[in-house]
């Protein structure tokens, strides 16, 4: 090896991610931040400089971005699913691309994790079964508990698919280059996948198997409208993010990811630990979900510099997406690279709000004018 390829970490070299190509592996984290606009939960011009102040990042993966109004749990979280939405998104990619970044849309379900006051005609949320989370959403109002969901008709699943085809178009037509579906952190799909929230007896619960459909259609369906290149999934295998649980994690995500290998999508983004908390929570054989698929891995949950440069270096992961990091630091990667000082993220200003706390972190550059 030369001395340059040794002096450069592989975390800040090009890599092509199924059909996009990336500048490095320091990825931006999907990252709610209920900023859309009110009343309709467009992006908006202050959405546009916070993502183009982050268009270093090898990739940005967007905020969770509800695919329908009954797929929303939070105020203030964008929607793919109006025309004004699609508008406003354009110019968010438009100004990343123009900044040399790649961004790729989130494609987001709550299922359970919703409110009464959030849903098309006041009604209740929807799940795989009607099991209420123990939790809280953020409404109008303030933080309120999730209200108890009705359980799925069987012939209202293909509409639900049917959601995220339309979502992924819009995301096209908005200039996306690709879209995550997410499947993580106790969410509608992550309901299905898990037992401790999806007891349904027919071809969507009980089996792995079955578990797992709800899911895989989503992504070959989505795959039709981006090219397998283009698609990507975020799972939490271990996370008890809003309530969720298995009883048996190990087998259901070894199967789930044999069969996204079969898919030939672009990455699975993986969530290694508890959401936003302890790495080791409970046991779980990562390695194996590397192992079992010849895409991309994207390694996230608390990596610092040393653990990222070192989890590309040894091929345990083809990039590492970074959240709380990329909230404090605009300009991360050329921070990382440098090993230069890291701006601290502040808790209080993640969810809603203005440019205080969104956009006015400052890059290195501001720092030494
Ligand atoms: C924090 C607050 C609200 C939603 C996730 C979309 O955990 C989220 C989320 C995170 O995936």
């Amino acid at each position: 090896m030369s001395s340059s390829s040794e002096s450069v970490p592989a975390l800040f070299t090009p890599f092509q991610i199924g059909d996009i190509a990336v500048s490095n592996r320091v990825f931006m984290a999907p990252l709610t931040r209920n900023r859309a606009t009110h009343g309709n939960d467009a992006p908006n011009a202050l959405n546009v400089e916070y993502y183009r102040q982050r268009a270093g990042a090898g990739l940005i993966i967007t905020e969770a971005t509800q695919i329908s109004q009954q797929g929303q749990g939070y105020v203030w979280t964008p929607g793919m699913y109006t025309a004004e939405q699609v508008k406003g998104w354009k110019v968010v990619t438009d100004a990343v691309h123009q900044a040399g970044g790649k961004i790729v849309a989130q494609l987001w379900h709550v299922g359970r994790i919703s409110h009464v006051s959030l849903q098309p005609g006041g009604q209740a949320p929807v799940a795989p079964s009607a099991i209420p989370a123990k939790g809280k959403t953020y409404i109008e109002s303030g933080f309120a508990d999730v209200s108890p969901p009705r359980a799925l008709r069987l012939d209202e699943l293909p509409g639900i698919v049917a959601d995220y085809v339309k979502a992924a178009e819009n995301a096209k037509a908005a200039g996306f280059d690709g879209i995550e579906i997410h499947a993580a952190n106790g969410y509608l799909l992550d309901q299905f996948l898990r037992d401790g929230t999806n007891t349904r007896e027919d071809a969507y619960g009980g089996s792995i198997e079955n578990r797992v459909r709800l899911t895989l259609e989503v992504v070959d369906a989505v795959t039709k409208v981006f090219g397998k290149g283009r698609v990507g999934i975020r799972i939490s295998p271990v996370t008890p993010a809003n309530d969720a649980s298995d009883s048996n994690p190990q087998p259901l995500f070894n199967h789930l990811v044999a069969k996204l290998d079969e898919a030939g999508i672009a990455f699975i983004h993986v969530v290694e630990g508890a959401t936003g908390g302890p790495r080791d929570i409970l046991p779980f054989d990562y390695d194996a979900l590397r192992k079992a698929f010849k895409g991309a891995y994207i390694a996230n949950n608390g990596y610092d510099r040393a653990m990222a440069i070192d989890a590309v270096a040894s091929g345990r992961a083809d990039a590492v997406a970074f959240g709380k990091l990329f909230i404090a630091n605009p300009d991360l990667v050329e921070r990382l690279r440098a090993d230069a000082a890291l701006n601290a993220p502040e808790p209080s200003l993640f969810y809603g709000g203005d440019g205080k706390g969104y956009t006015d972190y400052p890059a290195l550059a501001d720092e030494a004018a």
